[in-house]
């Protein structure tokens, strides 16, 4: 199958709500590579029907997240304007397959990063927001069984993501030791700490500034990356209720 094949598969999938195997289940010389190429065609095509970008994600950053799909190494993806759900507003079911939400750290960025030398401390500069996320999966591929170059190719599962309402950037320094929670209906699922990323999510976004080094890709003002699920991911249901806290922000949105 040709790349332009997996894109509109995967487009299918999303369009159809029905999901399909694995490309490696056939493939097994499908590469991390390919998937990469796959994801970049597919952002291509979201860019020429109007789409926006509004930065990226990184994946797979947490041991919870990690086990959970069986996949050991991070990996990075990217996040569209119309993907943005307002705090306090709906998750639409109706456009998905089936969705699971993770709490995350969001950080924004007030000037471009770039390079394979950039340090923390650069990172930390070039940043005008860190808030609380929480983001929206929704993998293509039945019963999120993938292996890696899959869900690279399906752009990591991305299909939409929250922001809190308070900006953390004067906690920066602390806000790995953060505790959130996260609930459904008002009943606590997870508990955890901004640190199950890489240690700190800043790490998560120096990881990407490396990573898109190599391809002579860079980070600009105004984007937004998603650092990566603190813990296991759940399923949502029509009527839920989904709240991802902390002792300075709280998210609140409504699955119908
Ligand atoms: C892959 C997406 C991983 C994260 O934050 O670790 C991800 C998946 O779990 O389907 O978004
Ligand atoms: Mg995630």
């Amino acid at each position: 199958m040709t790349s332009l094949e997996k894109v509109e598969r995967l487009l299918n999938a999303r369009a159809e709500r029905v999901a399909i195997s694995p490309f490696t289940d056939e493939e097994s010389n499908f590469t991390i590579q390919d998937g990469y190429g796959v994801q970049k065609m597919l952002l291509e095509r979201a860019v020429k029907k109007g789409e926006i970008l509004s930065g990226y994600k990184m994946g797979l950053t947490s041991k919870a997240k990690q086990k959970d799909v069986n996949v050991f190494e991070p990996i990075r993806g990217f996040i569209l304007k119309s993907m943005e759900i307002p705090n306090g507003g709906t998750l639409a079911l109706s456009s998905r397959i089936k969705p699971r939400v993770e709490p995350e750290i969001a950080l924004v960025l007030k000037s471009k990063l770039e390079g394979q030398n950039v340090t923390l401390n650069d990172v930390v500069k070039a940043l005008s927001g860190v808030y609380l996320a929480c983001e929206v999966i929704d993998s293509r591929y039945k019963d999120y069984k993938f292996k890696m170059p899959d869900v690279i190719a399906d752009n990591t599962s991305a299909s939409g993501y929250v922001l809190g309402s308070h900006n953390l950037l004067p906690r920066v320094e602390e806000v790995r030791l953060f505790g959130l929670t996260l609930s459904k209906n008002g009943e606590i699922l997870e508990t955890g700490a901004p640190a199950a990323a890489l240690n700190n999510p800043l790490n998560s976004l120096l990881e990407l500034v490396k990573a898109m080094a190599k391809t002579g890709e860079s980070l600009e003002p105004g984007q937004v990356i998603l650092t990566g699920g603190l813990t296991n991911s759940h399923f949502v249901a029509s009527g839920d209720t989904i709240e991802v806290e902390c002792a300075f922000d709280k998210i609140r949105f409504y699955v119908k």
